[in-house]
């Protein structure tokens, strides 16, 4: 039997292997175990000589077993090591840094230089109420101004607001005058889609309400702006515009930074760009919001941070800006 066993541990490969044999021959009902059973019947003389046969026996099998079994441990360690050794000459993997949108750069670019002209940051609700994106702004139903902003309606009295103007509402019906704020936000018409036109967008509103604010107030504040964000070279031109909400009103070009004026595609020629509408608030609204328009007067404004973005940059396509392609988003990393 020894010898059996020992033949088999020593072609055995591996410590599962070994297990079996261990059970085989030492287990409960192994081999030998067996043996030791069969003693009851053995005859008293018989007894002490075949136990001391049957535990050598036990003694050389766990012995070789011993051995066996630090052996191939040994040898099964070293193979997992082997296994799992990093190699340290391979290349890194490169984690991929995300970094700002470039709307988002834009965006906070223009809030922090109103915030240093002192003005504060409101925000409102993108799902809207008719009322406050359209009636109390003093376009009423059915009134031909709608059509400016082609609207996306959820219902009767709500729709996608189609500029931040409504924002300019709930500041004054929430609040006394001074004020002073502007609101970022995404808006929404039914424009159809071209390389100055989307029909989700962002605007930035801004609504100046105190005693004797006047025109000159709104130009130099825009001006001031215009020069910030830009930088001085470039002119800015305010033609005579039309809101229901403003009067009188003003739309507000600037120098194309593409071709810097000569005209080009991205300026269709024009050597400018539209910026921004603007203007002193109508006193219907300010009425309409519980402001008394012979105590008070304000300006206020409205510009596309998109435009402002592609003016900035040189982008000619405002859908690059949508379309989240690595190549182009990667340039204002
Ligand atoms: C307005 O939305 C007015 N609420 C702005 C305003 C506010 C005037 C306060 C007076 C007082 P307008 O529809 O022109 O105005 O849009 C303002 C700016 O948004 C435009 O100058 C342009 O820069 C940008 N804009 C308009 N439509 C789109 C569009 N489909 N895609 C991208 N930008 C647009």
């Amino acid at each position: 039997i020894v010898a059996k066993a020992q033949g088999e541990i020593a072609a055995a490969q591996s410590s599962a292997e070994l297990d079996g044999i261990r059970v085989k021959y030492l287990g409960k009902k192994g081999e030998i175990t067996l043996l030791m059973k069969q003693m009851g019947a053995l005859s008293k003389e018989e007894r002490p000589a075949f136990g001391q046969a049957v535990n050598a026996a036990r003694k050389a099998v766990e012995e070789t077993l011993a051995q066996a079994i630090e052996k191939i441990a040994k040898k099964e360690n070293e193979e997992k090591l082997a296994a799992e050794r990093i190699d340290v000459t391979l290349p890194g993997r490169k984690q991929a840094l995300g970094a700002l949108h470039p709307l988002t750069q834009v965006y906070r670019e223009v809030r922090d230089i109103f915030l240093s002209m002192g003005f504060d940051v409101t925000e409102g609700p993108e799902v809207e109420l008719d009322r406050y994106n359209f009636e109390l702004l003093n376009i009423p139903k059915d009134h031909p101004a709608r059509d400016m902003q082609d609207t996306f309606y959820v219902s009767e009295d709500v729709v996608l607001r189609t500029h931040t103007s409504p924002v300019q509402v709930r500041t004054m019906l929430s609040q006394k005058p001074p004020i002073r704020m502007v609101c970022p936000g995404r808006v929404f018409r039914t424009d159809d889609v071209d390389a100055t036109h989307s029909p989700v967008f962002m605007q930035m509103e801004g609504l100046v309400v105190g005693k004797n604010i006047r025109f000159s107030d709104l130009k130099g504040t825009i001006n001031t702006f215009i020069r910030n964000f830009y930088g001085e070279h470039v002119k800015t031109k305010f033609r005579p515009g039309f809101f229901p909400f403003t009067e009188p009103s003003a739309e507000v070009d600037v120098t194309c930074t593409v071709c810097g004026g000569k005209g080009c595609g991205a300026c269709k020629g024009a050597g400018m760009i539209e910026v921004l509408g603007c203007g002193l608030v109508n006193p219907v609204v300010l009425e309409n919001c519980g402001i008394d328009p012979n105590e008070y007067s304000g300006f206020a404004f409205g510009l596309g941070i998109d435009r402002l973005a592609n003016t900035k940059y040189g982008i000619t396509d405002i859908r690059l800006l949508y379309e989240n392609d690595a190549r182009f988003l990667r340039q204002f990393v």
